[in-house]
């Protein structure tokens, strides 16, 4: 007897999984999972000027090329920021202590414009107890401030997209998230923990940008971001460059020792706050693959085309014109990555989590890896892509976890150990 094997994106009871993480059974059974059709492709070149010619050594890439490659991401893939709003107005929501005295906790409440209606954010900040300015790892979390903790005294993110299942779950049980965020490690390893809700700053569906941060800084008659203007993203970033203006008003946190970090599409959000704001000690992507850590002319499961079709509101428009079109792009992500040079940076990735491109991540960071050293700093210490589960360390750190697409205490500890050795004298 002959039996069909469906391959897992086909069978039916996975579709409606891979339907709220914006697939279609299409979508992933025309995607490449074959090294071996990965197309041939010449990376653009990260030390040359645009003109041609070599960069000779760091001053060059610091005072000139930086710049060109950081403009290229802005015209071409996540759209130009708006510069920071005049004032920031900031109100204390609370504050006190938290899990039975181990830690404070403060929430802030921060608008971007004078009017009582203007767009806002909420952040969350967990500290160690102890008194003085402290390292903090800032992320954005998907579903809304309470989904992190079960502690009750976190307050409701109003801005909580509801027009899915699991985001009124988020709203009906504290800590739905938790499993992501082992915030009692984190302060016991003398670590704060910042989080917003990346809704605040653009909830995250298509929408024409009506809602969000956008509308706030259209000229006259504008309704949309220009092609080469900022899309979420773009505004999500823009949202984590805000709370670090608050950190450095903020005698409790030590603004120049701050890790931003993001798990998938708020990875590849880490990666463009940590390449445009070099406030960022540390930059972090937990498998944020496509548009993200890895390298787009590979094609390896999510492609620059499936992306803008699924997602058309992540990127600036003008990255419409790569879709199916790779090569035509003028950078690739591992100059993404070298824009956060010589600051560290670490690319996790998952072996199940294919869509992401594993290797395709790697290569990147890899590639990345001349820009590193051309600024005085140990570069990748591996020249090939490591086994499952053996962490690469150095200015660079990479991971290759056994599992899924997830953010896992496993991965977690593998941060604290990369800010261990970056951010503590
Ligand atoms: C997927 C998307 C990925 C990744 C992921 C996530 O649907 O294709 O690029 O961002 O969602 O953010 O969970």
């Amino acid at each position: 007897m002959s039996c069909t094997v469906l391959p897992l994106e086909t069978s039916r009871w996975w579709r409606p999984l891979m339907l709220w993480a914006g697939l279609s059974s299409t979508a992933t059974s025309q995607a490449n999972y074959d090294e071996a059709k990965v197309p041939a492709f010449e990376l653009p070149e990260l030390l040359r000027f645009a003109d041609g010619t070599a960069i000779e050594d760091a001053d060059d890439w610091r005072t000139k090329r930086r710049g060109e490659v950081l403009a290229l991401f802005e015209e071409h893939v996540y759209g130009r920021m708006p510069e920071p709003p005049p004032s920031l107005r900031i109100r204390e929501i609370e504050a006190g202590s938290a899990f039975d005295g181990a830690a404070t906790r403060k929430q802030v409440h921060i608008r971007f414009a004078r009017d009582e209606d203007a767009p806002s954010m909420d952040i969350l900040l967990y500290l160690p107890k102890e008194p003085g300015a402290h390292p903090v790892f800032l992320a954005l979390n998907f579903y809304g401030n309470p989904s992190i903790t079960s502690d009750p005294a976190v307050v409701a993110s109003p801005q909580l997209t509801l027009d899915r299942p699991r985001f009124k779950r988020a709203q009906r049980e504290r800590g739905f998230r938790a499993h992501r965020w082992p915030i009692e490690r984190i302060l016991a390893r003398g670590y704060g923990l910042a989080t917003i809700y990346c809704g605040d700053l653009d909830p995250d569906f298509d929408d024409g940008f009506q809602n969000g941060v956008h509308p706030l800084f259209y000229e006259d008659g504008q309704t949309k971001p220009k092609p080469d203007e900022w899309g979420t993203i773009g505004a999500w970033a823009w949202g984590l460059s805000r709370a670090l203006d608050w950190f450095a008003l903020e005698p409790t946190v030590d603004h120049e020792r701050v890790a931003v970090l993001g798990h998938s599409r708020l990875g590849k959000t880490a990666l463009w706050a940590g390449a445009c704001d070099e406030r960022f000690a540390l930059t972090i992507s937990n498998n944020s693959g496509c548009g993200g850590a890895a390298l787009s002319r590979r094609a390896f499961g999510e492609t620059v085309a499936r992306i803008n079709k699924v997602f058309p509101h992540w990127f600036c428009d003008n990255f419409n014109r790569y879709s199916g079109d790779e090569t035509a792009l003028p950078v690739d992500q591992h100059m993404l990555l070298a824009l956060v040079a010589p600051r560290p940076v670490y690319v996790a990735s998952a072996t199940k989590d294919r869509w992401a491109d594993p290797r395709g991540e790697f290569l990147a960071l890899k590639h990345a890896s001349p820009v590193y050293e051309l600024l005085g700093v140990e570069g990748l210490t591996v020249q090939a892509m490591p086994n499952a589960d053996e962490p690469v360390t150095g200015a660079m750190g990479y991971h290759l976890r056994t599992g899924k697409h997830d953010l896992t205490d496993w991965d977690w500890e593998r941060y604290l150990d990369f800010a261990d050795r970056h951010l503590v004298d």
